[in-house]
């Protein structure tokens, strides 16, 4: 009997220590956020307001915000290792700053840590690069999103999606709810008006379930239904909550009411009795119908006060026109970047592209770095495309791309706000005689993400976009050494006209320009991979495409490493500062590649998807290579195609301007060089 009881009362212990958490909190019915503040852990911008809505994120430039449930839920059986089933439902509402303008979305999040280190813009405050795919991840979310993000291969830019351990969603689907199951209406996340999201796992149907409606009555059939065990996910204990961001592209993200449950369904919100937004103050119908002549006449005169007070305070830009404040976000003010460059200090230039200077900056406001490129003299005619341009630039967003944040124009002037790449370019990596010589992982790190990058360019976005200038002074390095190709989208603005060409026409950098170019005068993503390919062999010899001070034999890198490769002696080309540390299979692949893409056929060079394919190692380049200068027969006489070269350069006001507008370091070249620049070209051009 005695045994009995100890035994009991030992299973009871067990009891209580295996289930420490059965006080624990398992349903959660918040019909706003008043008096909350306790219970929510809330990090980045977001905060609760008075009114007792939650606010993630406001309409500023690349923010994030977090709110978690301050404790864990307990998700899981931990005898059984099976996920509980779980049922959330809650209303939100984004508010573009700009109707037609906004990013980049939120997410119902469940995680690990209520501290997410992660990255705002398309990555929704929710991973960071490196996680992204890791099964130690652990993170399931249901975005609702407000950017096509390609990177990601989302649908459009208003979709609710799936996403486990990624942001390349498992599930999605275009805003919209079923009215029965015949006719679906479609619902804009950005309307400005709440939405009430349920989101239901059951776990013994393995079934996700996401629905969303414009009022408070749960649509019978769910926009998505999407079939996971979350048991591997989840981990025993988990917090919930929500996460937002902005990018270049902003929005406020709210949440007014959440409801929450482990193991049953989440309570019922009722729209209409949760807090609401106040409404915009811009109009005011019922104010207007009130007012006397003489007080629209005052109204008049107090809002004309007002622009004219406006007017001055932005007296140094050029007015604001209508469509330009369609873009306020991206719009810097010129006293800003004025600041932030010190007056464009000469000690604060970084260097010279190919369409102007680069400043360094420090935003007067965030602190945060910036590189503000400055385009001097541009054309006034095409502003209104520029702008629109700026817009598309800003849209294309890819980890490997230096970031677009913003721009501003005053008079002649146009300027361009960039993230700031602390470890400068590749070229200045790589031949500046760097502090510490890039090892090749690192070289082949930052060759992966040009490539990937690059491949985004040409495929990843609505229009095919050619670079039109990939060299190594255009790659620059983050503080995590990544590749980050820069200046994309400039070339497009350059032939739109929106930038004068006073500084003579870019065609691109000698060494890195297809030969088809000059005889075609066509940009494609072929003369790109020829630069690629060019930048490849740069990369791991550690020698310029063009070196004006070698040997005659060795002036032209890829004639030079075809010849040793079809020597057997592909490895003597490889950089002598490396010491021999390298994987040799890597380095050969590159450079094999670096031969393939130099291939004088455009259709012969590989594209770019073939190219990542190739450096992720999904499938192996050819063992054995065709000669990349063979010219078969129909092909162009290369003679022919030099006098065109030449022509083209002809056309451009003088062969110098040309090159000092699209290189710096092949300026430098030319001044130490001691034959005239033309012996380049032709060496370039020559058949070997
Ligand atoms: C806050 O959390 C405590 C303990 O976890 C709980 O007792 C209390 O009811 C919670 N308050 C709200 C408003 O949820
Ligand atoms: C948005 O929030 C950030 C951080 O709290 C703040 O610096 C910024 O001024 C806010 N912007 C607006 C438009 O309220
Ligand atoms: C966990 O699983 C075990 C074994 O299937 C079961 O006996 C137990 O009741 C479950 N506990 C909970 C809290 O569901
Ligand atoms: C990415 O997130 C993980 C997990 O939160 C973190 O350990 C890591 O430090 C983060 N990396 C960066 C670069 O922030
Ligand atoms: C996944 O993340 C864990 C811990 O953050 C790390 O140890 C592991 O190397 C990562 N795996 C991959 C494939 O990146
Ligand atoms: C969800 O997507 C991620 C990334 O695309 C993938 O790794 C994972 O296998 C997918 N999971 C399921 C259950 O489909
Ligand atoms: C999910 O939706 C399906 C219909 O598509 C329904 O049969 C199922 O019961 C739903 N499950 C939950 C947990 O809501
Ligand atoms: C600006 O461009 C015009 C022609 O568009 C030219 O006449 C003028 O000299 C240029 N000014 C500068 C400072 O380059
Ligand atoms: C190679 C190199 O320059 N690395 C630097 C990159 O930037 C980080 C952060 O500023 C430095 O710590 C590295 O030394």
């Amino acid at each position: 009997m005695g045994n009995l009881l100890r035994l009991f009362s030992v299973s009871l212990l067990l009891l209580v220590l295996c289930f420490p958490a059965s006080s624990q909190v398992s349903e959660l019915f918040y019909p706003g956020f008043k008096d909350v503040a306790a219970n929510l852990t809330l990090t980045g911008v977001a905060e609760t307001e008075k009114i007792g809505i939650l606010k993630l994120t406001n309409d500023t430039s690349r923010l994030m915000g977090h709110a978690f449930y301050t404790s864990p839920f307990q998700f899981k059986n931990k005898t059984n290792g099976k996920a509980f089933s779980f049922s959330t439902s809650f209303a939100f509402t984004i508010v573009p700053e700009y109707p037609k303008l906004e990013g980049h979305g939120l997410a119902f999040t469940i995680a690990p840590s209520k501290d997410l280190k992660a990255l705002p813009s398309q990555y929704l405050g929710l991973l960071n690069g490196s996680e992204i795919g890791n099964l130690s991840t652990h993170i399931f979310a249901v975005e609702f999103d407000t950017v096509q993000d390609f990177e990601f291969g989302d649908i459009n830019d208003n979709h609710v999606g799936i996403d486990i351990n990624s942001l390349s969603s498992n599930d999605s689907a275009a805003a919209a709810y079923y009215k029965d199951s015949a006719t679906k209406q479609s619902i804009n996340l950005k309307c400005g008006k709440p939405i009430q999201a349920w989101i239901d796992y059951d776990s013994a149907q393995n079934l996700v379930n996401v629905t969303i409606s414009l009022s408070s009555s749960k649509p019978k059939i769910p926009l998505l239904s999407f079939h996971v065990d979350l048991s591997p996910i989840l981990e025993e204990f988990m917090y919930a909550g929500f996460s937002a961001s902005t990018g270049l592209l902003a929005s406020s993200h709210y949440i007014s009411g959440w409801s929450f449950k482990i193991n049953g369904e989440a309570r019922a919100l009722d729209l209409g009795s949760l807090p609401s937004l106040p409404q915009p103050k811009k109009k005011h119908p019922s104010l207007t119908i009130g007012l006397s002549v003489s007080a629209i006449a005052l109204a008049l005169t107090a809002s004309s006060v007002a622009i004219y007070l406006f007017m001055k305070k932005i007296k140094n830009s050029d007015p604001v026109e209508s469509w330009e404040l369609e873009l306020g976000p991206h719009r810097y003010s010129y006293q800003e970047l004025k600041k932030a460059t010190k007056g464009f200090r000469d000690k604060e230039l970084l260097g010279q592209g190919g369409f102007g200077q680069v400043y360094k900056g420090t935003l007067p406001e965030s602190k945060t770095q910036v590189a503000v490129k400055r385009i001097s003299n541009d054309s006034k005619q095409g502003l209104r495309e520029f702008v629109a341009e700026i817009a598309s630039i800003g849209r294309l967003r890819h980890r490997n791309l230096v970031q677009l944040l913003g721009w501003c124009r005053r008079r002649g002037d146009l300027l361009l706000v960039y993230d700031y790449m602390e470890n400068g370019s590749l070229d200045n990596a790589l031949f500046d005689e760097p502090k510490t010589l890039l090892s090749w992982e690192q070289r082949f790190k930052i060759i992966k993400g040009v490539a990937s990058a690059l491949h985004y360019l040409h495929e990843g976005y609505e229009q095919v976009v050619i670079h039109r200038d990939v060299k190594a002074s255009n790659v620059l390095l983050d503080n995590e050494l990544n590749g980050r190709l820069g200046d994309f989208g400039l070339a497009r603005l350059h032939e739109h006209g929106s930038i004068s060409s006073t500084t003579t026409r870019v065609v691109g950098t000698l060494g890195y320009l297809a030969p088809e170019l000059p005889r075609t005068g066509k940009a494609s993503t072929g003369s790109d991979v020829y630069a690629f390919g060019a930048l490849l062999l740069e990369v791991a010899c550690g020698r310029r495409p063009i070196e004006p001070k070698a040997v005659a034999e060795e002036l032209v890198l890829v004639d030079w490493v075809w010849e040793m490769y079809r020597e057997g002696r592909l490895l003597d080309v490889v950089d002598r500062r490396l010491n021999g540390e390298f994987d040799e299979g890597e380095v050969v692949m590159v450079l094999k590649l670096g031969l393939m893409c130099s291939n004088h056929g455009p259709i012969e060079r590989p594209s770019m998807r073939m190219v990542v394919r190739y450096l992720d190692g999904e499938i192996e380049v050819p063992r054995d290579l065709r000669g990349p200068r063979r010219l078969r027969k129909g092909d162009h006489d290369p003679e022919a195609a030099f006098d065109d070269l030449m022509k083209s350069y002809a056309s451009s006001s003088s062969f110098d301007k040309m090159s000092l507008s699209s290189n710096r370091d092949m300026d430098a070249s030319f001044a130490s060089h001691s034959t005239s620049p033309l012996s380049l070209l032709h060496g370039q051009t020559r058949q070997s």
